[in-house]
C-alpha cells in the first residue's frame, strides 16, 4: 500500500526565505552566520528529515516527544510526531536520542528510535505510520535490538541509515570512568562500537528472539570469525552523535572522550568495516593519559582524523558534538565539503575538510567558526546535536530548546536566492500544470 504523507510538494521557498531575511532584515552586517528556525522546545537532541516529506522537518526531544516542524509555516506543530514518555526514561547520557527513517517510509510508514527504558537500558524499536498519516503509532513499537547497560553513562545511540540501507548504531562502552571491563576493545560485546544491522525486508536472523529481530549484513567484518557480528567497527567511547556525508557516504563519528583528547573519527565510503578506533588503550593520538589503561597503538588502530585537547582555549573543550558535512543548496559553494562540528561545554565551532583517498584531515582545513556563526536571535549554546534537511541545509540543535540553521556568507546568499526565484517559478509551473 502506497501512504501518503502530509505535503509531498516541492518545497524550496521558506529555506530561502530565511536568507533573504538576512541579507534585508536588520542582520545586513552579519555575514557567515545561523538564524533560528525553532524555540520552546524541550530538551531537543537532533533533527532528521525524510525524502518522502519536503514540508516538515522533525525534531526528536530527549523527553520521548517527537516535534514536527512545518517549513511553510515556519512553525512547529502542536501536535507531536509521537509521543513515548510512557516508556522513555532520561538518565545520565540518554533518554530519546537516535531517529532515523526508513529509506522507504514512504512505502511503509517505519521509523526507527533509540531510547533508554525504564531499566535503563537501550531500546531500538521500529514505530509504524499511524492511519491517518499523522504520526507514528505508539502502539505500533516493534523490538529491533535490546542492548544492556552496565551503567547509565556512555550510552552513544546515534543511528541512521547508510547509502548501502544498512541502519548504523554507535554504540558508548557502558561506562563508567576508563571503560572498567574494556569494553571499547573486546567485540564480544556490542558496547563500545558502531553496528550494521539489517532491519529492512522482514529480516530476523534470531527467530527464536522476540526481542532480537534483525539481521546480519553478511559482509559485516566479524562474520565468520571471532568477535559479534553485529559489530562493523569498534573501540569507541562514547560515540553520541555520527553521520553520512549525503554525497559521498564517507562516515563520521565524533566520540566523546575521557579527561584529555576529544575526537573525531572517520570510515571512508565503500570501507570494508573492522575499523578500531583505540579505545579504551587510546585517546586521541596518545595512550590515554589517564587512568592507568593506556596502551601501544597497534596495527589495526585507526587513529581520529581530528583530536582536540581538553580546556577551554580557542581550540579546546570538553565534550565533542559530531556534526555533518555541510552539502547545502546547490548555489552555496563557500561552504561545501567542510565538516561542521562542536563542543557542547565550551562552545567552540569548527570545520575540517577530510581527504577520503587517505582518511586524513586535510592540512590548514581546520576553520574556527566560533565567532561568526551568532544567530540572529539568542545564542549558540548547549548544542547537542545536529540536523539535514531535504536540501542539505545544517541545522544546530540546542538543549536549551532552539533550532538554528547555518546561512552562508553574503556573496554565496545572493547565489541562494538565484535558487529561490527558480524554485518559485518551477512550483508555478507545477502550479498550472
Ligand atoms: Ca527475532
Ligand atoms: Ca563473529
Ligand atoms: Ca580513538
Amino acid at each position: 500500500m502506497k501512504r501518503t504523507l502530509f505535503l509531498g510538494a516541492t518545497f524550496l521557498g521558506s529555506t530561502a526565505l530565511l536568507v533573504l531575511t538576512v541579507l534585508t532584515g536588520n542582520h545586513c552586517a552579519q555575514a557567515a552566520g545561523t538564524v533560528r528556525v525553532m524555540s520552546g522546545l524541550s530538551q531537543p537532541i537532533g533533527l532528521v528529515a525524510t525524502p518522502a516529506d519536503d514540508r516538515h522537518l522533525f525534531v526528536y526531544q530527549r523527553n520521548g516527544v517527537v516535534r514536527m516542524y512545518d517549513q511553510q509555516t515556519q512553525s512547529l506543530l502542536a501536535e507531536p510526531f509521537v509521543d513515548l514518555r510512557d516508556r522513555v526514561v532520561v538518565s545520565q547520557d540518554g533518554g530519546l536520542v537516535g531517529m532515523a527513517f526508513d529509506p522507504e517510509f514512504a512505502d511503509n510508514g517505519y521509523v526507527y528510535l533509540q531510547y533508554i527504558d525504564s531499566a535503563r537500558n537501550n531500546q531500538l524499536s521500529r514505530f509504524t505510520l499511524n492511519g491517518a498519516g499523522t504520526g507514528l503509532d505508539p502502539a505500533s513499537e516493534y523490538p529491533i535490538l535490546y542492548l544492556e547497560q552496565p551503567t547509565t553513562a556512555h550510552n552513544g545511540d546515534w543511528i541512521g541509515f547508510g547509502p548501502d540501507g544498512y541502519l548504523y548504531y554507535t554504540t558508548g562502552d557502558g561506562g563508567d570512568q576508563h571503560d572498567p571491563n574494556n569494553n571499547g576493545q573486546d567485540t564480544s560485546t556490542l558496547l563500545g562500537s558502531i553496528l550494521r544491522l539489517d532491519v529492512r525486508n522482514g529480516a530476523d536472523d534470531f527467530p527464536s528472539d522476540p526481542l532480537a529481530n534483525y539481521g546480519i549484513p553478511a559482509t559485516n567484518p566479524f562474520v565468520g570469525q571471532a568477535g559479534r557480528d553485529e559489530i562493523f567497527a569498534f573501540g569507541v567511547r562514547n560515540p553520541w552523535r555520527a553521520s553520512f556525508d549525503r554525497l559521498t557516504g564517507d562516515f563520521y563519528i565524533g566520540d566523546t572522550s575521557q579527561n584529555t583528547w576529544e575526537e573525531v573519527n572517520f570510515i571512508a565510503a565503500g570501507s570494508a568495516g573492522g575499523e578500531n578506533f583505540g579505545w579504551r588503550l587510546r585517546e586521541g593520538y596518545v595512550a590515554t593519559p589517564t587512568g592507568g589503561v593506556g596502551g601501544p597503538k597497534t596495527p589495526d588502530m585507526v587513529d581520529p582524523v581530528y583530536a582536540y585537547h581538553h580546556g577551554g582555549g580557542p581550540l579546546e573543550g570538553n565534550s565533542v558534538i559530531g556534526g555533518y558535512v555541510y552539502r547545502g543548496p546547490s548555489g552555496v559553494t563557500a561552504l561545501q565539503g567542510q565538516y561542521f562540528f562542536s563542543d557542547y561545554v565550551t562552545d567552540h565551532y569548527w570545520s575540517i575538510e577530510v581527504d577520503p583517498a587517505t582518511g586524513l584531515m586535510v592540512e590548514g582545513s581546520l576553520r574556527d567558526w566560533t565567532a561568526r556563526l551568532r544567530p540572529d536571535v539568542g545564542s549558540l549554546s548547549q548544542i547537542a546535536g545536529y540536523g539535514e534537511d531535504n536540501l542539505g541545509n545544517l541545522y544546530f540543535v540546542s538543549l536549551n530548546g532552539n533550532v538554528f540553521m547555518l546561512v552562508p556568507e553574503p556573496s554565496t546568499a545572493v547565489l541562494l536566492l538565484g535558487s529561490l526565484s527558480i524554485g518559485l517559478s518551477t512550483r508555478r509551473r507545477i502550479g498550472r500544470a
